[in-house]
């Protein structure tokens, strides 16, 4: 599936569906990719991070000019990086998005790295990397502090990864939607209606993106001088946490290349104490989203509430209440369901079927199980591991799941499904 979908020099999520580069679907894969050929996954990093802004910013998605336009949509005419995205330092030669995806980056280079040092020195991967990522993440903490709680804020559901989430619905309440006849969605030629975001939905992405881009792309304290405020601005805790575990990656690379990383590593502890004091939620045992324009935890239990298990370095009385949370009826883990779902199955919004409403995805399965093994709970981690090897196969390597049956939904041959399966393997 990998072989499939490797363009040259990248790796689409998948061939109909999604035909560009993704990129946190970039790092996932590159992850697997480095256990078939550790140069392939540095390639794959390299050409995303070639299209990183001057502003720090890696794009959400690098298009590939030889897909007709109309194959994905928004395409490269709505996004106009190099004329909308220009003062933020757009790169000319190539069309990318203007918005983010969560930073599993810097996780992803130093586990490359880790599968062939040699190789990776040789090609001075790091080196080259490193300022880049360096970059990426000085964008993240400072362009989009938009709460001032030292935390990166998300300006779109499609920059948290998990589009139609129940956690957007009450900041995206808010916002007016693009009439349904002013863009033609290009995911439904693919996959079920029933299974993905409704029209009403995309009308209220379409419009954010809108108003960023006519924006100029410009965030923060640029944007309160005139312009560019998000209507829409989350503090989440799964984008948060992937980019705390990258702060510790960059910290390793940094000592690596012959520097202490001890700042980093402090600055990840910092980090982590602000995502406990800005998302924990002591009396629901989980981390919640915060709604940055209309104040307060969003009150929706999703998978990116536990992902913060990743973190080595959480208090202990907090993760074994994210295990109970996992393990308790809102999620099932080890008990009514076979994979995590992506949202809470006791919630109003559930839908087994229906995206990131319910569904389970492998990407958060191997985030939870690499988190409940990072605390020593071996058992769970085995069962879940077992799990994932188990559905992908027999799914088709599934862009996501029914989370009680296993039951294939959205795309087959799905690349970070491959990829993360291939790590688990290992
Ligand atoms: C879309 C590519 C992307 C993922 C996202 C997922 C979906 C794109 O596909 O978004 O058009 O809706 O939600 O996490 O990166 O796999």
């Amino acid at each position: 599936m990998l072989e499939d979908n490797w363009t040259g020099t990248s790796t689409v999520p998948s061939r109909g569906l999604y035909p560009h580069q993704w990129s946190w679907d970039s790092a996932f894969i590159a992850i697997g990719l480095r256990h078939l050929s550790p140069l392939r996954a540095q390639t794959e990093l390299e050409t995303l991070l070639a299209a990183q802004w001057d502003d720090g910013r890696i794009p959400h998605i690098v298009f590939n000019p030889s897909v007709p336009l109309d194959a994905y949509f928004p395409s490269p005419d709505f996004w106009r990086s190099s004329t909308a995205g220009r003062a933020a330092g757009a790169p000319r030669t190539v069309q990318t998005s203007g918005i983010v995806q969560p930073p599993v980056h810097a996780l992803a280079a130093w586990l490359v790295h880790c599968s062939d040092p040699g190789l990776s020195r040789a090609r001075g991967f790091l080196t080259r990397m490193y300022p880049r990522l360096a970059a990426w993440h000085r964008y993240l903490l400072h362009r989009r502090d938009l709460g001032g709680g030292s935390l990166a804020s998300v300006v779109h559901p499609w920059e948290q990864g998990m589009d139609n989430s129940p956690c957007w619905d009450l900041p995206l309440s808010r916002v007016t939607p693009a009439p349904a006849r002013s863009f033609r969605r290009a995911d439904l030629d693919h996959g079920s209606a029933q299974d993905r975001p409704t029209d009403l939905d995309y009308g209220r992405y379409v419009r954010l993106a809108t108003d960023y881009r006519d924006g100029e792309y410009r965030d923060g304290l640029d944007g309160r001088q005139g312009g560019g405020r998000s209507e829409f601005a989350v503090e989440d805790p799964s984008f948060n946490a992937l980019l705390i575990a990258s702060e510790h990656a960059l910290a390793r690379i940094a000592q690596e290349l012959g520097a202490t990383g001890t700042a980093r590593h402090a600055r990840a502890e910092r980090l982590t104490a602000a995502l406990i004091d800005r998302l924990w939620d002591p009396a629901e045992g989980m981390f919640f989203s915060r709604d940055v324009r209309g104040g307060g935890l969003i009150p929706e239990r999703s998978v990116s509430g536990l992902i913060p298990l990743l973190l080595p370095t959480l208090p202990r009385d907090i993760v074994e209440a994210l295990v109970r949370t996992a393990a308790s009826k809102h999620f099932g883990l080890g008990g009514t369901t076979r994979l995590v779902p992506s949202y809470d199955l006791l919630g109003e919004a559930f839908d087994p079927h229906r995206y990131w409403r319910g569904p389970a995805w492998f990407n958060t399965g191997w985030l939870v199980e690499r988190g409940l093994r990072t605390h020593g709970e071996r058992g769970r981690a085995d069962a879940l591991r077992r799990a994932v090897l188990d559905i992908a196969d027999t799914s088709g390597f599934a862009e996501y799941v029914d989370p009680y049956t296993g039951e294939a939904c959205g795309a087959t041959g799905f690349g970070w499904t491959a990829a993360l399966t291939l790590d688990l393997l290992h």
